[in-house]
């Protein structure tokens, strides 16, 4: 067993309930504790409830815990941002900017935070988007993934601040729900295929998107998190994909599964928000740097999905 303690927020939501899961597996169940604004639905272990616009409270949790590491996936997603952009500003970069300070005040080891997609705007080659582009976004929520990416690489220059980052594209699990993204409609496209065969999506039928199914997510984050400092050669965030697929590819995928399956596009506000963001990304930096590489594409990626989520399924029933 390692002997870091690790403090996650955002436990409760699709990536932090997967996350805190596996790292009390390689860390030890009682060296992870897990905080969200909310109580969660199963007690699973270490827990206390943090609002992380609270930062005195933060700040005592690492000392009564003796955390070395923290975890910060706690953010208002791009099209939820649209909707109250103070707030996703205040949430997404105040409590980042709260985290950097109390990592430099004690000493932290390790800060993990996630980027997006959402940090590229309609100005960079949609096609194999570089790590390095311009960085305009269109939406509240990429704006302040640009501004969280350079003030952890400010407070890594200039504090020596241990932070690293992976630009998240869409996430595709079977274990919790996300909310308020544009990605999000990928996730509910394999519940609706199951619940009715059939669905009603948001974006058109050719908004190709970069994807990545939530193992390889969380591989990719612990691998980033475990590599050796001098291997992270890049400080603001880096780009990482699994996949690239569109509404009609997903759809054709699943029909393979459900040949009855049928999908009605209605493409709301969301659809210009997919249309400001890469189809596909060049992550060689990630490959080469720390040694990413996905283990899933669409078809296993969708096989895996309806055998877990049925699984899921039969176990409620049965409870
Ligand atoms: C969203 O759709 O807002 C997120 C993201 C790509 O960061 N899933």
């Amino acid at each position: 067993m390692r002997k870091d303690k690790i403090l996650i927020t955002g436990a409760n939501g699709q990536i932090g309930s997967v996350l805190t899961a596996q790292l009390r597996e390689n860390y030890g169940h009682s060296n992870v504790l897990a905080t969200d604004i909310r109580m969660p639905k199963e007690d699973t272990g270490p827990f206390e409830l943090l609002d992380v616009m609270d930062a005195q409270k933060w700040a005592q949790l690492i000392d009564q815990y003796e955390i070395t590491q923290v975890y910060h996936l706690v953010a208002i997603l791009s099209a939820s941002g649209e909707k109250m952009p103070k707030k996703t500003w205040d949430i997404n970069v105040g409590s980042l900017l709260s985290l950097l300070e109390i990592a430099q005040e004690k000493k932290l080891n390790k800060i993990f935070f996630p980027s997006s997609i959402a940090v590229f705007g309609s100005d960079v080659p949609r096609i194999n988007t570089p790590q390095n582009s311009v960085l305009n976004p269109t939406t509240v929520y990429g704006i302040s993934k640009v501004a969280g990416e350079n003030w952890a690489n400010y407070y890594f220059q200039k504090y020596g601040v241990d932070i690293r980052s992976i630009r998240y594209p869409g996430i595709i699990g079977y274990r919790g729900l996300p909310g308020g993204g544009t990605t999000d409609y990928a996730v509910d496209i394999y519940h609706q295929a199951l619940k009715s065969n059939a669905f009603e999506c948001f974006l058109k039928a050719d908004a190709t998107l970069p994807m990545i199914y939530m193992p390889d997510a969380i591989k990719a984050t612990l691998d980033l998190m475990e590599a050796p400092e001098e291997k992270i050669k890049i400080r603001t965030s880096y780009s990482i994909s699994g996949m690239s697929f569109s509404p009609a590819e997903i759809t054709a995928e699943i029909q393979k599964h459900f040949p009855n399956f049928v999908v009605d596009y209605k493409p709301d506000f969301r659809q210009a928000i997919a249309e400001s963001w890469p189809a596909s990304l060049d992550d060689q930096a990630a490959r080469t740097d720390w040694g990413w590489k996905e283990n899933y594409d669409l078809a296993s990626m969708t096989k895996d999905m309806f055998f877990q989520l049925k699984k899921k399924i039969t176990l409620t029933a049965r409870a």
